[in-house]
């Protein structure tokens, strides 16, 4: 394909990104206005980069023309949120929303990755209006806690850096730290209460402060 098709077949991607982003910042939005606890803490997004689509579609054997059929993860949005149970919550509330359809779902929570990868995925067919019409363009949202996110990008990077063959030494090292950011997420649902009751504390007195 080249270059001007590529950024062709990429805008209903762009769109819906930019859409789901606007749209599930605003449930954060919404519950903050209301002055209630928001089990979303902060979303982004991005549109796989055409280098990386076709290192995938070559691992896969997917034809240039079944990319968008093939590749759940062109469009994709990851939503952080605070504590283990929160994912749930999001789920539950994706699950329920009327502009998205759930395809599948993969829990590599529950079924954590041999690479200590884990994460809720939600496959989604989002419906962007083009002025062509209505193009059904597929997606992926990733729900993880902030510890989650923390390991996974830095994984990322390191199979960036040794093209994915981490050496050894380095994956036992990882493997740990999966373990520790785990830990970390069941002792700060432990506490879960008492943290939010004393953000709620913390956020009340931002608020004074601001409006002296
Ligand atoms: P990027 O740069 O985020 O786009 P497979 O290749 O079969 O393992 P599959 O079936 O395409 O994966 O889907 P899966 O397992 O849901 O993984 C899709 C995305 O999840 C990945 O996209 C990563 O973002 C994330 N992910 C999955 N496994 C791991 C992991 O072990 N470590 C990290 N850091 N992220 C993971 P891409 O295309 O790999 O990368």
């Amino acid at each position: 394909m080249a270059s001007k098709d590529w950024k062709t077949f990429l805008i209903p991607y762009e769109q819906a990104v930019e859409e789901l982003k606007v749209k599930l910042r605003a449930i954060r939005t919404e519950y903050r206005r209301k002055n209630d606890y928001s089990p979303i803490e902060f979303i982004t997004g991005r549109v796989k980069e055409v280098s990386s689509m076709l290192e995938k579609a070559n691992k896969f054997g997917i034809p240039h023309d079944r990319l968008a059929e093939e590749l759940e993860d062109i469009a994709g949005i990851r939503i952080m949120v605070q504590f283990v149970d929160d994912i749930e919550t999001v789920v539950q509330l994706l699950r329920g929303r009327s502009d998205m359809r759930i395809l599948y779902e993969k829990d590599y929570i529950t079924n954590v990755k041999p690479s200590g990868y884990r994460s809720y995925h939600m496959i989604i067919e989002y419906p962007v209006n083009m002025a062509s019409g209505v193009v059904n363009v597929i997606g992926e949202i990733q729900i993880r806690t902030l510890a989650m996110n923390f390991w996974a990008v830095t994984e990322h990077s390191l199979n960036y850096k040794y093209k994915q063959s981490i050496p050894e030494h380095i994956k036992i090292k990882l493997k740990a730290a999966a373990e520790s950011a785990y830990q970390l997420d069941e002792t700060m649902l432990d506490i879960k209460d008492e943290i939010k009751d004393a953000q709620k504390l913390f956020e009340v007195k931002s608020a004074l402060v601001s409006r002296i």
